[in-house]
Parts: structure tokens; C-alpha cells; sequence
């Protein structure tokens, strides 16, 4: 049976562009579907009646959630190009990063939405704070992953992209190769990786759509 792969995503959602990575990576065929998240489509919430969120990978008629959750998926259903370790230790600690991204980048947004103007500098720096433990993590290594891109990498384009446009919007300068040359590095060797910058939303374009994001929070009525 040929395989049917679908992916529900919006072009801003960082988990959305790890999926597309994902696919990419392992040479996966796949159709895209761009979602209106002011106006989510049937599809969208027949698949994903709980969060009601993007991602949603749909395979062969299945829907799977949660982007990390996709992404095992993907590496247990597409063997090639291993994304996760083989060791179990590793495998684990792999696991342990990517949560602690996406819980630490989650915990930023939150506090950044409940506060106003230099306020929110002080979440960037905190964030930032938390992001030197990634720095260490990566010392002495190319890419989390070891030689190449693997499940860490994938989840932490997060804060390669996302991040920097984050901050740029915000006028903070947090994140500088001065104070993270670790995770500086590794981005340069991402960027060099074609599928990973084709992934990577128009930085223009996504510049001007984070600082309406930031706008719509501070006249957001409190
Ligand atoms: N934990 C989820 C987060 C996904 C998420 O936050 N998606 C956002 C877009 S970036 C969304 O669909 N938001 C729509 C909403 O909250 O109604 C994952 O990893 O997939």
C-alpha cells in the first residue's frame, strides 16, 4: 500500500517546522497542509479534538500529536537516518533535553504574556539563564546528537531560530555568541545543513510577525 502522509502545520509554529525537518530528514514524501489557527479547520479538529493544536501528522488515515510524540513516531516508523540513539541511556537523555526545551521555552511564553515592556527583558534573560545548561550539554560536540542531527538538534531548532528572531523583535541582546560561543557554533553548523534552513520560516517575514505577536500582548486587556 502506498503510504499517505499528511502534516497539519502553521508556517510560524516552531513544531510544526520540526516535524517538516523530521520528514525531510528521513526523505519522507509527505503532503503539507497550512492552517489558519484564527479559523481551525474541521480536519484540524477532528484530529486533534484534545489540544486542537499543530502539529498533526496523518498516517496512512492515523493521526499522531505532540511534536516530540511525531517525532519518535517518525524515527520508529522510517528506520533510516536514526534520529534517537540506539543506547538506552542515551536514549534517555535525549529525551531528558528535548523536554527540558520545550518545558523551559513554554514557561518563557507563559511568563512573557502575564508581563509588560522591561519585564519582558527580564523573562529573555531568565530564559537565556536556564538555555546555559544546553550550552554545557553541547560542549565538546558538533551537534547534540554527536557527529550529526539527531532528536535534540530537530527539537532544538527552536532556539536557533525562533530565539534569535524572538529576541531581535524584542530589542534584547540575551543571546550572543560572547555568552552561549557553544550553542553559537552549533548554529552555524545547522545553517549549513540545507533541508534545515528550507524548514526555517522567511526571517523577515517572521520578524514582523513576532513583534505583532508582542503588540497584540501588551494591549491584550490585562
Ligand atoms: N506541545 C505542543 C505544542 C504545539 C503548539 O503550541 N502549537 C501551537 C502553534 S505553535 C498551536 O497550535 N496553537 C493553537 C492554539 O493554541 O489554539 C507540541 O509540541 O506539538
Amino acid at each position: 500500500m502506498a503510504e499517505e502522509v499528511k502534516l497539519f502545520g502553521t508556517w510560524t509554529s516552531p513544531y510544526s517546522r520540526r516535524i517538516e525537518l523530521a520528514l525531510k530528514l528521513k526523505g519522507i514524501p509527505f503532503q503539507y497542509i497550512e492552517e489558519d489557527l484564527s479559523n481551525k479547520s474541521p480536519q484540524l479538529l477532528k484530529y486533534n479534538p484534545v489540544h486542537k493544536m499543530v502539529p498533526v501528522l496523518v498516517h496512512n488515515g492515523k493521526p499522531i500529536t505532540e511534536s516530540q510524540i511525531i517525532l519518535e513516531y517518525i524515527d520508529e516508523t522510517w528506520k533510516n537516518n536514526p534520529f534517537l540513539p540506539q543506547d538506552p541511556y542515551q536514549r534517555a537523555m535525549a529525551r531528558f533535553w528535548a523536554k527540558f526545551i520545550d518545558e523551559k521555552v513554554k514557561a518563557a511564553e507563559m511568563k512573557a504574556k502575564s508581563v509588560e515592556g522591561k519585564e519582558i527583558e527580564l523573562v529573555v534573560e531568565e530564559f537565556f539563564e536556564e538555555m546555559k545548561f544546553l550550552e554545557n550539554e553541547l560542549k565538546g560536540k558538533d551537534f547534540f546528537g554527536g557527529e550529526t542531527i539527531g532528536f535534540v538538534d530537530i527539537v532544538a531548532n527552536i532556539v536557533a531560530f525562533f530565539f534569535t528572531v524572538t529576541q531581535q523583535a524584542v530589542g534584547v541582546e540575551a543571546f550572543t555568541p560572547e555568552k552561549f560561543p557553544v550553542l553559537f557554533k552549533w548554529i552555524g553548523k545547522i545553517t549549513e545543513i540545507d533541508v534545515v534552513n528550507e524548514c526555517r520560516p522567511p526571517r523577515e517575514k517572521h520578524l514582523a510577525y513576532v513583534k505583532a505577536v508582542i503588540e497584540g500582548f501588551k494591549s491584550a486587556p490585562k
